[in-house]
């Protein structure tokens, strides 16, 4: 029986990952980089960094270490921009409902988000008390895929990771979850999703009894 349950954020408790999207995608124009949904795919889930290490890959430019400094700093400015319009409006459908529903079963409830803008977030959607634990993402020092966020928030809610699951949209989150030894809910598309042991289309669909006995 599962007696954990650890959440990833952007993208399947609210749609920040569209507020990413536009700040990479102004970020990397700016830099003469082409950028898109697809390409986007690919930087859900990673840290800021790691993300932009990622585009500038395809610059014929070469960035000291400051100017990636600066691009981040000036990324992350627009989307604090976007993201300080948020309200419980924001919140995806089922989001609370499944909080709410794991939270009546017993379960301790965590959030795994490598943004360093969870808190601020999980605020603007008046959600913070709904969280047993909330991993700090400047504590960690390897982003998904690495195991390392999971198992970081496992441990504070003090329950071993088999008797865990993670519930993630992202492709780095899931081989996250799974290489923390639990079993993963995937958010999204399951031909994307592929390491998922079961994929749901939201929130919406979400189905706590099938998850805890997995
Ligand atoms: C999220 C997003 C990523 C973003 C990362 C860092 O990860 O999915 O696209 O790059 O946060 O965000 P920030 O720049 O705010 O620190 P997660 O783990 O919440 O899905
Ligand atoms: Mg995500």
């Amino acid at each position: 029986m599962k007696r954990a349950v650890i959440f990833d954020l952007d993208g399947v408790i609210t749609d920040t990952a569209r507020y990413h999207y536009l700040a990479w995608k102004r970020l990397a124009e700016s830099q003469g980089v082409h950028f898109d949904e697809a390409f986007n795919e690919h930087l859900k889930g990673i840290d800021r960094m790691g993300s932009l290490d990622l585009i500038l890959a395809s610059s014929p430019r070469r960035y000291t270490q400051e100017e990636k400094l600066a691009l981040a700093t000036a990324k992350n400015e627009h989307y604090k921009v976007l993201i300080a319009t948020m309200t419980p409006g924001d919140l995806l459908p089922g989001a609370v409902q499944a909080l709410d529903d794991c939270r009546a079963a017993g379960l301790k409830i965590g959030l795994a988000s490598v943004s360093r803008n969870a808190f601020t977030v999980l605020d603007r959607l008046g959600i913070t008390d709904k969280f047993d634990y909330v991993v700090d993402a400047g504590m960690i020092a390897k982003g998904k895929p690495d195991p390392e966020i999971f198992l970081v928030a496992a441990q504070a809610l003090g329950v071993p990771p088999a008797d865990c699951f993670g519930v993630e949209d992202a492709v780095a989150g899931v081989a996250s979850i799974k290489a923390a030894g639990m079993y993963a809910v995937g958010v999204g598309d399951p031909a994307t999703l592929r390491q998922a042991d079961v994929v749901i289309p939201s929130l919406a669909q979400f189905r706590l009894s099938d998850y805890v006995a997995a």
